[in-house]
């Protein structure tokens, strides 16, 4: 039973969000989503639109999603891989090489991040 983990915001969840998250749970048969928290969001930079506790209930309504958790911080995800016996770490391209130093815990793969859609775009395009 093959355990994939990824991490990020997932705010205004669109097709992007899910291509990712299907093509992470076809590499395995367990996948767990670590949603970045609204502080960690400011930490990011990032202010999302919906709570993480909607953010949370969301995600969790998808076939593609086993577990979600909290993401607080950038340094928790060594910790994660070891305590959940991950064994593939997955994340958009738009992050690659960021995170190979997790190739010594586990798996490290970077799928296409999709093109033509981004929360912010949505609220782009939605302001105009
Ligand atoms: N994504 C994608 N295609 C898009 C938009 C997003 O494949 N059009 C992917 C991103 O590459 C990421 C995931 O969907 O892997 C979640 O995207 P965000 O919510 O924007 O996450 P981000 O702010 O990048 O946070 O520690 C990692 C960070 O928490 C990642």
């Amino acid at each position: 039973m093959k355990k994939v983990i990824t991490y990020g915001t997932f705010d205004l969840l669109h097709w992007g969000h899910i291509r990712l998250l299907e093509r992470a749970k076809q590499l395995g048969s367990h996948l767990t989503v670590a949603i970045s928290t609204d502080e960690f969001n400011c930490l990011k930079n990032k202010k999302s639109y919906h709570s993480y506790e909607n953010r949370k209930y969301i995600l969790e309504a998808l076939k593609y999603v086993d577990e979600v958790i909290p993401e607080n911080n950038w340094e928790q995800k060594i910790k994660d891989i070891k305590a959940k016996n991950i064994d593939i770490f997955v994340m958009g391209d738009d992050w690659k090489g960021k995170f190979d130093f997790l190739s010594n815990e586990c798996q490290v793969i970077y799928l296409d991040r999709t093109e033509g859609i981004s929360t912010s775009k949505i609220k782009e395009d939605l302001m105009s």
